[in-house]
């Protein structure tokens, strides 16, 4: 082992995982991450860069496996990013949501509590917490409402930090990001899907897609700007949880016309809405408050939501284009 600072994050196979990963390395880390089995590799995000990274295997579900990997690794600091994230999975599969993104959150903290309390812990909180949102804009004491069974597993997970951090000293934050997208988003999520389908559509590949609550409105940025905000909560002198948005919001039809229009082409006529897509409880309006965050970490976003969404189109433009071309090679 050498003396630079490491790093473990669960989570690393996944958007903000990827991301938090090349930073750290770019600060001059040694990035560990934890991957758990899985018939099939799902390196597709870190695959530019694995060869710098040390990966070990475990799973938030297995108590034993967390605690294994931090007694190997030492870490000095652990990223909580793994957990079950789409939220229309988290009713189909509650116990299974309840499982990773709630009581995962306590395996690793019972593994920073056994193994060495001198960890310092970041928890991937989320926005769903306010979920039918008690006040706009949401801040860092606005009263929890969530709605859904992944929103009611982040609460606890975020309780339990701050429980973990008043209990045994713990440094403990809790991080409460509103949405934040990228190109390396996962295809289901709604910024990702359009912008994935109009590209397709750009290409003669498709001719609609099928979406949900076009009505619904987040609070949106990008991931990039969002894992910098993690790594300097646990740069401070003492642990605190922080709200992490752009604080702006729009609508899911608002981003569909700029994605749409950017490639020349007009959203209404290939958007269709279908029952299937929308919710049993949905989080109508979320609107962040990040000027703690501002003022107290020095934390800014640098891309905005018009810019984000055409660089996803972009991106996907391009992927589509390219796959197009090694299929006719
Ligand atoms: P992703 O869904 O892209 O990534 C989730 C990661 O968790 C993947 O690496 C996945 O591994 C891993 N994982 C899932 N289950 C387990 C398990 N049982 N054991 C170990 N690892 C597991 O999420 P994001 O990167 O978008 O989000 C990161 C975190 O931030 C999540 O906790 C999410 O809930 C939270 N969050 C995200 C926001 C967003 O807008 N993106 C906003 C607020 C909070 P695998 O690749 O094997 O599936
Ligand atoms: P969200 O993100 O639920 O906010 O959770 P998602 O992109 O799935 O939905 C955002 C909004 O878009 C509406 N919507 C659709 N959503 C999806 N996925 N597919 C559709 O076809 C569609 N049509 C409309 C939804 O109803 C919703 O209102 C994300 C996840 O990353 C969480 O893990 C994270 O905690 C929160 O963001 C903050």
């Amino acid at each position: 082992m050498t003396d630079k600072r490491r790093a473990l994050i669960t989570g690393i196979t996944g958007q903000d995982g990827s991301y938090l990963a090349e930073l750290l390395l770019d600060n001059g880390y040694d990035v560990c991450g934890v991957v758990r089995r899985s018939s099939t590799e799902t390196f597709e995000r870190i695959m530019d860069f694995k060869s710098r990274l040390t990966l070990v295997q475990a799973d938030l579900t297995d108590q034993v496996s967390m605690i294994d990997v931090l007694s190997e690794i030492r870490p000095h600091e652990v990223y909580n990013l793994a957990a079950q994230s789409f939220v229309p999975t988290s009713w189909k599969q509650p116990i299974l949501t309840g499982d990773v993104t709630a009581l995962g959150v306590t395996r690793v903290l019972e593994a920073i509590r056994v193994v060495d309390k001198g960890i310092r812990f970041y928890q991937a909180s989320s926005s769903e917490m306010f979920g039918h949102a008690q006040e706009t804009p949401q801040t860092e004491r606005t009263q929890f409402y969530p709605r859904s069974p992944y929103g009611v597993a982040k609460v606890y997970g975020h309780w339990i930090t701050v429980n973990y951090r008043e209990s045994y000293g713990l440094f403990a934050v809790s991080g409460i990001l509103f949405n934040h997208e990228s190109p390396r988003r996962g295809l289901e999520f709604v910024t990702r899907k359009v912008t994935h389908a109009a590209a397709r559509i750009k290409m003669g590949l498709e001719s609609e897609v099928r979406l949900g609550n076009l009505k619904s409105k987040r609070d949106w940025g990008f991931a990039k700007d969002y894992v910098r905000a993690m790594w300097l909560m646990l740069q401070q002198d003492t642990p605190d949880d922080y709200v992490i948005s752009s604080d702006e919001t729009h609508t899911v039809g608002e981003m569909c016309e700029i994605a749409f229009d950017h490639l020349g082409l007009k959203w209404q006529d290939h958007v269709r809405v279908a029952p299937e897509f929308y919710r049993p409880a949905e989080v109508h309006l979320l609107l962040g408050c990040s000027a703690k965050a501002r003022e107290k970490l020095g934390w800014q976003p640098e891309v905005s939501f018009e810019q984000l969404v055409k660089l996803m189109a972009d991106a996907d433009l391009a992927r589509v284009q390219r796959q197009i071309k090694n299929e006719s090679a």
